[in-house]
Formats: structure tokens, sequence, C-alpha cells
């Protein structure tokens, strides 16, 4: 099978599929594009007009949670639960990290301290949801690295970074969330999954989109 991703350098979505195939040890091929001017071919094959798109043989596949459980069924052992309810479960979470992401970028692009503070609370609320699930051991703890673990980390990792850049963006999670965060960010597959210079580039990105965390009135 062969197996090509196109990338937006910077995508977390995009990330989640790099993740789960460094996780499993899977060949692929990965071109990057320019999301503001995408080449011609780009629009005829992704009908959303959105990266992660994969093709697959040749064949095209978009949505990054539909293209983690492509990989994971198709790359065996499974990452997923058995039991139909414990993987319609990680779905629904994994959906949830999806509007965390959004949230996330808000932040990150807010335009102003107090955008941005308004954001960051909506984030955090949106964070508090992960308690329980934490709690019970739904996304399978150390032991066991599941789809979610995929789905979370890009958004843990840019949280990480940003709060680097700027203090006040910094989220205190509580525990059970720092100490997922915390072990997601130590797993090879997840630190493999980015390019190397990736902080710089971030960082570049949201200065040119004039982000309030990286400029001169924040810093
Ligand atoms: N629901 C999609 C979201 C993907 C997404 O928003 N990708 C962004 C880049 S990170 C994109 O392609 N944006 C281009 C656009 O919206 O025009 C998924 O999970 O794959």
């Amino acid at each position: 099978m062969i197996i090509k991703l196109v990338s937006f350098l910077l995508c977390p979505y995009v990330q989640r599929s790099v993740i789960l195939l460094e996780k499993k040890q899977i060949q692929y091929q990965i071109e990057y594009i320019d999301l503001e001017q995408p080449p011609a071919w780009f629009h005829q094959l992704s009908p959303m007009g959105k990266v992660p798109l994969m093709l697959v043989d040749g064949e095209v596949l978009f949505e990054s949670a539909v293209i983690l459980e492509f990989l994971d069924e198709s790359f065996l052992p499974s990452l997923q639960p058995q039991d139909n309810l414990k993987r319609a479960q990680h779905k629904a979470w994994i959906e949830l990290g999806s509007s965390l992401l959004v949230a996330q970028h808000g932040m990150a692009m807010a335009p102003d301290v107090e955008t941005m503070d308004e954001r960051k609370r909506h984030l955090e609320a949106g964070l508090l949801h992960l308690l329980p699930p934490l709690e019970q051991g739904l996304f399978g703890g150390p032991a066991h690295f599941s789809l979610v673990d995929a789905a979370f980390a890009p958004l843990f990792m840019r949280l990480d970074l940003l709060a680097g850049m700027n203090p006040l963006v910094r989220i205190d999670y509580p525990g059970p969330v720092a100490e997922w965060a915390e072990r997601l960010s130590s797993l090879p597959c997840v630190n493999g999954s980015v390019v190397e210079d990736f902080n710089e580039q971030f960082r570049r990105y949201l200065e040119k989109k004039g982000a309030w965390l990286v400029s001169a009135n924040a810093l």
C-alpha cells in the first residue's frame, strides 16, 4: 500500500496521522503545500479544501479522525478498544479534541489580550471535561497507546509552545490532564511527528498573522 499525506507544515490535524504512522512504523510519503496558495490539483482532490488529505494507492481519503481509523484498521494490531461502546466513546472524545484544537487556534490568533483571555477561559473549560475519562482510564492509560492519544498530542504540543512564547497564555492543567500531556510529549512518535524547526516556524506563522501573544505589545 502506498500512502501519501498532503500536509501543511503546522497542521495539527495532519500531525495526528503522522503520529500514528510513526507509532505503527508505516512507510509513507509527505508533501507540504502552502494552504494560502495551494496547487491546482489540491482543490480537485480535496473536497473540503483542507489537509490532511491522504492518498492510498492514489485513492483519496480526508478528515483526520477517519484517517486515524483507516490506518488503525489496516495496520494491526489495533489501538482501538474491542468493545463497541468504548470504541465509539473514543471517537466521541477525538471529536472533542478537534473542537479544542479550534479553540487553541482561536486563542493563539487572538488580536489582543482581552480576546486571548476570553478564549483561554473557554479552552480551560473544555479541558475540564477530560477529567472524568482520564480518571476512569478510558483512553487506555500509559500501557495502551490509543487513537485518542494520537488525536490530543498535537493540542498539548501547541499549548506548551504557546506558553513558552508568552507566559500569560499558559494554562494550568488539572492534575490528570497535566500527567497525560506530559506523557504524550515524551513519546518518540510524537516528537518525531513535526519538522525539526517546528517551534520557529510556528512562531513565525503567528507573527505573520498578527497574533497578540508574540507581538511587541505582549512581550
Ligand atoms: N476536520 C478536519 C479539520 C482539518 C483542518 O481544519 N485543516 C486546516 C489546516 S490545519 C485546513 O486545511 N484549512 C484550510 C481551510 O480551511 O481552508 C480534520 O480533522 O481533518
